[in-house]
C-alpha cells in the first residue's frame, strides 16, 4: 500500500507531467505560428513523451492500490520572444521536474517504500536526458543569435527529431 503523502504527490506529478505536455504542445502552437515547423515537431515530440510519463504514473498508482485523483491543469504561456526564450523556459521547467522526482525519491526513502523509490530510478535518469537535450538547443541558439540562415538550418534539424 501507497503512503497517504506519497499518494499525494505521485497525484501531483500526474498533473505536473500533464501540465507539461500543455506547456510543451503550446510551444509547438508558437512554433507553428512563427512558420519553425521544425521546432514545433520537436515540441509536439516532447509534448507526447510527457503523456508517458503521466501514465506511467498513473499505472504505478493504480498497481499499487492507490486512487488516481485529476486535478486542474494551469493555462500554459501562449507566446514567447524569440526561440531561445522559448527553448530556455522548457530547459527551466525541466529543471523544476528534476526538483520533483528528487523530492519523490526523499520521500520513498523516508517512507523506506522500496518498489517507488525503484520505479523513481527510471525518472532519475530521464530527467538527466531531458535536461540534456533542452540545454543543448538552449546552446545551439545561443550561438546562433540572429543568423537566419543558421535558424533555419537548426529548425530543420530539430525537425528529424525521432521518437526518443
Ligand atoms: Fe520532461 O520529463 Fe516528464 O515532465
Amino acid at each position: 500500500m501507497l503512503g497517504k503523502k506519497m499518494m499525494e504527490e505521485l497525484n501531483k506529478q500526474i498533473n505536473e507531467e500533464l501540465a507539461s505536455a500543455y506547456i510543451y504542445q503550446a510551444m509547438a502552437a508558437y512554433f507553428e505560428s512563427e512558420g519553425w515547423k521544425g521546432m514545433a515537431l520537436w515540441m509536439e515530440k516532447q509534448a507526447g513523451e510527457e503523456q508517458v510519463h503521466a501514465k506511467k504514473f498513473y499505472d504505478y498508482i493504480n498497481a499499487r492500490g492507490g486512487r488516481v485523483r485529476f486535478q486542474a491543469i494551469q493555462e500554459p504561456p501562449f507566446s514567447y520572444k524569440s526561440p531561445l526564450d522559448a527553448f530556455s523556459a522548457a530547459l527551466k521547467h525541466e529543471q523544476h521536474i528534476t526538483a520533483r522526482i528528487d523530492l519523490l525519491v526523499d520521500l520513498a526513502r523516508k517512507d523506506r517504500d522500496n518498489a517507488t523509490e525503484i520505479m523513481l530510478q527510471w525518472f532519475v535518469s530521464e530527467q538527466v536526458e531531458e535536461e540534456e537535450h533542452a540545454t543543448d538547443v538552449v546552446e545551439h541558439l545561443k550561438k546562433i543569435k540572429d543568423s537566419t540562415g543558421a535558424l533555419f538550418q537548426l529548425d530543420h534539424q530539430l525537425g528529424k527529431r525521432g521518437g526518443d
